[in-house]
Order: C-alpha cells, then sequence, then structure tokens
C-alpha cells in the first residue's frame, strides 16, 4: 500500500474503529494548455498527476455521512443536506452526496477518512480529487449506474452550486476521465474526449512541474470576475459563448467590443481555443517537441490579456526560458499557483536549479519543482 493509503486506513480506523470497506483514489491534474476556456465552451488539455488523494470508506451504520482526514481528525457528519448547510472542507463532500441525489441517484450512507498528497491551493485541482475520490467510492459501494461521461457534472455541480465556486468541468474531467500515459483532449460543450498519447520520455523530453509557493491573491473574487467578463462579450457578440467566435473573426469581435478589458479577456479566449486545437495536432503527429512556442504564447496571453498572472510565475516562465526549456507557462486557474515547463529530460535539475536561483534573486520565497508523468483517474485500489 502506498504511504497515502496507509494514512488514509489509519485515519479511518482512529475515527470509527473499525477497518474501511475500501479505498478509492482520485488524481491532481496539470492543465498542459487552455486556460479559462472550459467554461467558454471551449478545449482543454490536461492530464493527471500522479499525485492523489485517497478516500478510505465504509457503509455507516445510522444513515449518516461522516468525513474526515489526516489534517482534520474529528468527523464532521451530516444527514441529507441543502447547499449551505455543511461548511468548511466538509462541503466538498456533502456537496457530492448532495449532487449524486440532485441527478437522481441515492448514494449509499458512509463513512470517510482522507488523505492525500495533492498540493493544497497550488492550482493542481486538489478539491476536484477530493470530490472525485469521494463520487468515485458512492458510486462503486452504492452499485450506481452513473456513467463515466456524467460523473464530472455531478462533481462540478457540488463544487458550484454546495461549495458556491463558479469553475468550469475541467479540473473534475481530469481527475475522472484521464488515462495513464495520455493528454485528455476535452469538448467543454460536448463532453467529447479524445485521449492523445503523451509520451515524453520516449522523445527525451519531461515536464518540469514548478510550484511558484506564491499566496493566491483575491483568487475566488477574480475567478469570477474573468467568466463575468468572458459571458458579457458572448453577449454582446450574440453568441451563447466565447468558443463561438472563430481566431478568422476576432478583429471583428474586438471591433463590436467597445471595453479595451473585454477586448483583452475575449483575445486570450479566441487564440487560447485555438492553441489548444494547434498543439493537439502536434500531438497527433507524434511532433510534441514543437508545442514549445504554444505553451510560451499561452503564457503571455494569460498575463498580458487575461491578467491572471503574478510576479513569481512570471519569473519561473522566463527562468525556465532562459535556461533551455522548450515552452513555459501558467497552469491552473490563475495569481499563483504552479508553472509547467516542457524541457530535455537530462535538464530537470538545471532548469529547477535555474528557477530557484531566480527566486533567490528577487527575494521570492523558493520554488518546489519535479517531473510531471501522467497517471491514471479515479479508481478503486
Ligand atoms: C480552475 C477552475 F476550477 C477550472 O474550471 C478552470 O477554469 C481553470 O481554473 C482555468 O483553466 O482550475
Amino acid at each position: 500500500m502506498s504511504d497515502i493509503s496507509v494514512k488514509a486506513t489509519e485515519a479511518f480506523t482512529a475515527a470509527y474503529g473499525e477497518e474501511p470497506a475500501g479505498l478509492w483514489a482520485a488524481p491532481g491534474r496539470v492543465n498542459l494548455i487552455g486556460e479559462h476556456t472550459d467554461y467558454n465552451d471551449g478545449f482543454v488539455l490536461p492530464f493527471a498527476l500522479p499525485q492523489r488523494t485517497v478516500a478510505a470508506v465504509a457503509p455507516s451504520p445510522d444513515g449518516t455521512w461522516s468525513v474526515c482526514s489526516t489534517l482534520a481528525p474529528e468527523p464532521v457528519s451530516f444527514g441529507v443536506t441543502e447547499p449551505g448547510e455543511v461548511t468548511g472542507w466538509g462541503a466538498y463532500v456533502a456537496g457530492v452526496v448532495w449532487a449524486l441525489r440532485e441527478a437522481g441517484f441515492e448514494p449509499p450512507a458512509v463513512r470517510i477518512a482522507i488523505d492525500s498528497e495533492v498540493p493544497l491551493g497550488s492550482g493542481l485541482s486538489s478539491s476536484a480529487a477530493l470530490e472525485s475520490s469521494v463520487l468515485t467510492a458512492l458510486i462503486d459501494l452504492g452499485g450506481l449506474d452513473v456513467p463515466l461521461e456524467r460523473r464530472p457534472a455531478i462533481a462540478q455541480r457540488a463544487e458550484n452550486l454546495y461549495v458556491g465556486a463558479p469553475t468550469g468541468i475541467l479540473d473534475q474531467s481530469a481527475s475522472i476521465r484521464c488515462e495513464a500515459g495520455k493528454a485528455l483532449f476535452l469538448d467543454c460543450r460536448s463532453y467529447e474526449i479524445e485521449q492523445i498519447p503523451f509520451d515524453l520520455a520516449a522523445a527525451g523530453l519531461a515536464i518540469l512541474v514548478i510550484n511558484s509557493n506564491a499566496p493566491h491573491q483575491h483568487v475566488d473574487g477574480e475567478y469570477g470576475a474573468r467568466r463575468k467578463s468572458c459571458e458579457e462579450s458572448a453577449a454582446i457578440l450574440g453568441v451563447p459563448a466565447l468558443r463561438d467566435v472563430s481566431v478568422a473573426g476576432l478583429p471583428d469581435a474586438l471591433d463590436r467590443l467597445g471595453d479595451d478589458v473585454l477586448r483583452k479577456r475575449t483575445r486570450h479566449i479566441v487564440t487560447e481555443n485555438q492553441r489548444v486545437l494547434d498543439t493537439v495536432a502536434l500531438l497527433r503527429d507524434g511532433r510534441v517537441r514543437e508545442i514549445g512556442p504554444l505553451l510560451t504564447a499561452s503564457h503571455a496571453s494569460m498575463r498580458d490579456d487575461f491578467e491572471i498572472t503574478v510576479a513569481q510565475v512570471d519569473v519561473a516562465v522566463e527562468a525556465a526560458l532562459a535556461a533551455g526549456a522548450h515552452g513555459a507557462r501558467m497552469t491552473g486557474g490563475g495569481f499563483g499557483g504552479c508553472v509547467l515547463a516542457l524541457i530535455d529530460a537530462a535538464e530537470a535539475g538545471s532548469t529547477a536549479d535555474a528557477v530557484a536561483a531566480a527566486y533567490a534573486e528577487r527575494g521570492f520565497t523558493a520554488p518546489t519543482s519535479w517531473v510531471a508523468v501522467a497517471g491514471p483517474g479515479a479508481t478503486r485500489l
């Protein structure tokens, strides 16, 4: 058993005085490209991290749900609830129970203990990993017939309507639908997917993930503000979502948007959707090294047009590129979090050192870096 499986099992036994019936794991994610495109009905291309959240679970004897974790060993218990009734981190679990019932499924009452190795608050989807591990456990233990393609939207509703975060479908899709060795090309309008082979080692390449360790600043409000700007732009342009504006139609769309902020937000989404499509085309052709400039262009667009980067992530991108990376960009919602760099496999140590040196020079908190390999999606262990 992995370390987190052991810790989740021990937390379960300590809290409830019995052994769990099983263990379910769900991963965090890195989004290779396609940022803030999900809630614009656009395209994303994440892969699952090897770092996972494990839920140790067993049926509950009294018809209520209980959840504890290695960080919060005292169980939170609840019955059937409505949004707002369970708050704090327990809301993610109560939200999944609520969203399953709302979708017409009867989740079994269970006891849960959680441990996770997905870094919290680093833009690697620790909340989706929690939701997805619990959702998968409830579906398996309850024998619920919930097709894989419907599961991300159920977890997303938990986050949107129970927890109250206005996020898109990217993170839950990645945690539930990703496969080992693949990047997940997802159409966020139709939920159609294509599993794209993503074997960097065979090409002598690697993805270095650099956690900026920058404190998130005003994340919730800024995320919601970006989403609102995109919806406002789509309404002015008379399209259901910014996905419906093509790169060819962009100059005309920008002319019709009076406001400079709306123009910038729109330009990011439209060009970012095209960069996802271009990246997918290169990967399908086995030309992985050539995706570097698209990654770097995505970063520039997030920095200059969507305005969601901070100094620490910009410096990490610049330092990685100066050290020879083929491309680099921030990944995730922004305002801190992680950067990914496409590098020659042999350069992981030197690239990480170069970023750490650039941080030290500026007096930033030291970054944390590791090579990420595409892992599996949510599963029973
Ligand atoms: C966060 C959100 F949860 C996702 O839905 C997505 O919008 C992402 O930011 C940005 O691409 O992770």
